[in-house]
């Protein structure tokens, strides 16, 4: 129910480099995979919400694409770059995500971090949040906060380990104090704004990212054609699309007598009926779509709005 009653409530923007564990950590505070994770690079490309739902109070977290000052050139990681940073506008206070576990705290901050935050909204608060701390010793953590907060003037700061969740409870308290009252903004038991058809081309993307090796998850993208409704349906049949830039590339994610193929749609398969609780007929195609990474009209079926300027 979307109840009228008190509650604070807020917009929170995840920002950060890369693989620092944004996703991650939206996953584990919304209790559900909302949004892939692999142990690549960028593997995030769109705004990813998952709304926290508190006793009184209800945050709405976007998770962003990692930002890297790099330009590939690419129309692709142009919009990614420029979705993030239109998140942070949009947000009422944004969570900077830094990963414990690649900084050199006695050289000062990374430097993909530095162009971020030179380049967040001036007048939103932001969070540090030092993330990965199960994978360093305790003093690398206190070390590293201590030279961003030199650099940077956050509004607070915690550590946490996204991945088993230490110190995600003390997070939130602390954004907490960034929220307003007012009336809440989503039903309660609603946890993402997702739409089923990115659901689940998301799926399909992360186990190409975990099944293709090196650059090529980089070039795929998935498109979900048809999908029965899974709340009437004992079995819930889905047609997607795996379009790849180029002829080899279809040969690699087809592999030997379609192996590979099977095993990205095996994979798949069992993530979308734990997500749904039914059975799924799975059919996956590959396309080949040159440059389809520099195709407006492909990058906005996958989920890009065009308009940044809201
Ligand atoms: N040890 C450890 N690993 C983590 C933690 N959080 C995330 N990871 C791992 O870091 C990798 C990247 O995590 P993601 O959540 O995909 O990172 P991201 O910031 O969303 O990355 P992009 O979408 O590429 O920007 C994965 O292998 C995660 O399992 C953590 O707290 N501790
Ligand atoms: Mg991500």
């Amino acid at each position: 129910m979307l109840g009228n009653e008190l509650k604070y409530s807020g917009f929170a923007a995840i920002i950060g480099v890369p693989n620092s564990g944004k996703s991650t950590f939206l996953n584990t505070i919304v209790q559900s995979k909302i949004s892939i994770v692999t142990p690549k690079a960028q593997t995030t490309r769109n705004k990813i919400r998952g709304i926290y739902n508190g006793e009184d109070t209800q945050i709405v977290f976007t998770d962003t694409p990692g930002i890297t000052s790099t330009d590939f050139g690419k129309l692709l990681n142009n919009w990614m770059n420029k979705y993030s940073f239109s998140a942070a506008q949009d947000a009422d206070f944004t969570v900077f995500f830094v990963d414990v576990s690649t900084q050199h705290p006695e050289k000062g901050i990374g430097e993909e971090e530095a162009h971020i935050l030179k380049n967040l909204p001036p007048k939103t608060p932001v969070i540090l949040v030092a993330n990965k701390i199960d994978a360093v010793k305790p003093m690398r953590v206190d070390d590293t906060i201590a030279v961003y907060k030199k650099h940077f003037n956050f509004a607070a700061s915690c550590a946490i380990s996204a991945k088993d969740g230490t110190g995600t409870e003390e997070l939130i308290n602390t954004l907490k104090q960034f929220c307003k009252p007012g009336p809440q903004l989503f039903p309660e038991d609603m946890y993402t704004d997702q739409e089923d058809n990115f659901l689940v081309s998301e799926i399909i993307r992360e186990k190409l990212f975990l099944e293709l090796s090196q650059e090529l998850p980089y070039s795929v993208v998935v498109t979900v054609e048809k999908m029965h409704d899974h709340r009437t349906k004992d079995i819930l049949l889905v047609d997607a699309t795996i379009h790849v830039a180029r002829d080899s590339q279809k040969g690699i994610v087809l592999g030997k007598k379609g192996a590979t193929l099977g095993k990205i749609g095996s994979a798949a398969r069992r993530d979308i009926e734990e997500l749904y609780g039914c059975q799924v007929g799975l059919n996956l195609f590959v396309r080949v779509e040159e440059k389809w990474f520099d195709k407006e009209r492909l990058l906005q079926k996958v989920g890009f709005e065009k308009d940044f300027d809201r």
